[in-house]
């Protein structure tokens, strides 16, 4: 359900605001320490944005995805690490609830994720399975009445500060289809269950990863998402079809900043007596990235609008993260180019975007998959 415009305007309004004058002046900060202070945190929480995408009926803002992707293209602008802090809550980690929960799972988890009480966390890929989802070997092994969890999770975004983990496990070792899956909820603290340490990554400081190990911990069978097993890889598919239109977005919001750092440096930078946006040849470069950002936008907005409508939009999210995150590298690259010997400095940030890009192309399914799913799709609906 869309917000009354208006509201939606000031929310917008508000969230650029906190970008341009909160966190952008943070960014070295967070480079520095690693982590995003918690006054940050405790403000995203009171601009509500740990609910952004939860129903209003537990407690969130209940927005469609293209309201979503709109406040993406804002919140991308800042350096990811931000976005982190509150975007697997809003995103994969709680949408398998909203999509698939009970009434009483709803009520008890929606609630607190929406308020940021606790940070939800989205647990498929593991050491032996990352494009390969389907093959996972985690297993969730029904004793009386409670799961036992066995495995490890690879690669965890929040997994250190999580209070919710979706935990996608076989519940039927023998079946090793996506039918032997299932969605287990493993809320942080219980017995068994620990967290790996932190990944040291080749960019986006500040967002955290790492394994989850589970040891015989045992869960409550009412953890069961949907109180039904065999439908837990659906509900991953349905929950990524969601969160790569988010991550469209926010390559959106990152694109848009380093054109405009781009843009801005070459005005101001002078070689052969005249800024370099008088030549043609910076001209294409900067020429090149607004066309691509133009059209990235709009796909994800027509694939958010067409979500929204009830289309199923499994290609059309391919689709649009496929190009997006594409064209956030080519941007970011020559956004380096652009700033000749500065881009190479950290001081200029340009390098550390350009890093920080480079995972887009490769979490919730790399480009390589997104091409896979896209095909697939037009082969089944040409036969
Ligand atoms: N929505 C609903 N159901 C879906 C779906 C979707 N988008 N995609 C697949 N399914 C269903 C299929 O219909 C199929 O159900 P049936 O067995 O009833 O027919 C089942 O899920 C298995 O699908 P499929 O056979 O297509 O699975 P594959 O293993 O061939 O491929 C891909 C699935 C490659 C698309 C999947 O593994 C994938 O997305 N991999 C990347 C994983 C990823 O993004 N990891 C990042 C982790 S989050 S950082």
């Amino acid at each position: 359900m869309a917000l009354d415009p208006d509201i939606f305007k000031q929310l917008e309004d508000t969230v650029a605001r906190v970008v341009r004058e909160k966190w952008i002046p943070l960014e070295d900060d967070v480079e520095e320490t690693g982590e995003v202070a918690q006054d940050v945190i405790d403000e995203m929480k009171e601009m509500g944005l740990f609910g952004l995408t939860i129903p209003e009926e537990y407690g969130g803002l209940g927005l469609n995805t293209e309201e979503e992707a709109r406040l993406m293209f804002e919140v991308g602008k800042a350096a990811p690490a931000f976005r982190s802090v509150f975007g697997t809550t809003i995103g994969i980690g709680s949408q398998g609830i909203v999509m698939d929960g009970t009434d009483e799972q709803k009520s008890k988890y929606l609630p607190k994720l929406a308020a940021g009480e606790i940070v939800g966390s989205f647990c498929l890929t593991e050491p032996n399975a990352g494009s390969d989802a389907k093959s996972l070997q985690t297993t969730a092994i029904l004793d009386g009445n409670e799961y036992v969890l066995n495995g490890t999770k690879r690669y965890i975004t929040n997994a250190p500060r999580a209070g919710l983990f979706t935990v996608y496990a076989r519940t039927n070792p023998e079946d090793k289809s996506a039918g032997g899956v299932s969605a287990i909820l493993v809320e942080a603290g219980t017995k068994g269950q620990s967290t790996g340490k932190i990944d040291k990554k080749m960019g986006q400081k500040g967002t955290q990863t790492s394994d989850l190990v589970f040891e015989d911990c045992r869960v409550p069978a009412t953890q069961l998402l949907g109180l039904e097993e065999g439908v837990g890889f659906k509900t991953a598919m349905k929950v990524l079809d969601r969160g790569r239109l988010h991550l469209a977005a926010a390559c959106v919001g990152m694109a848009r900043r380093l054109i405009d750092d781009a843009l801005a440096y070459a005005m101001e930078r002078k070689q052969f007596g005249q800024p370099i946006a008088n030549f043609q040849l910076v001209q294409a470069m900067l020429a090149d990235s607004e066309t691509e950002l133009y059209a990235a936008r709009t796909m994800t907005l027509d694939a958010c609008k067409r979500r929204d409508a009830g289309e199923k939009t499994t290609r059309a999210a391919a689709c649009a993260k496929y190009y997006a995150t594409e064209m956030v590298g080519r941007v970011a690259d020559r956004a380096v180019q652009i700033h000749g010997g500065a881009g190479y400095i950290a001081e200029y940030k340009v390098e550390r975007f350009y890093r920080d890009v480079r995972l887009f192309r490769l979490y919730e399914g790399t480009s390589q998959i997104q091409q896979l799913i896209i095909a697939r799709d037009m082969i089944k609906s040409a036969s």
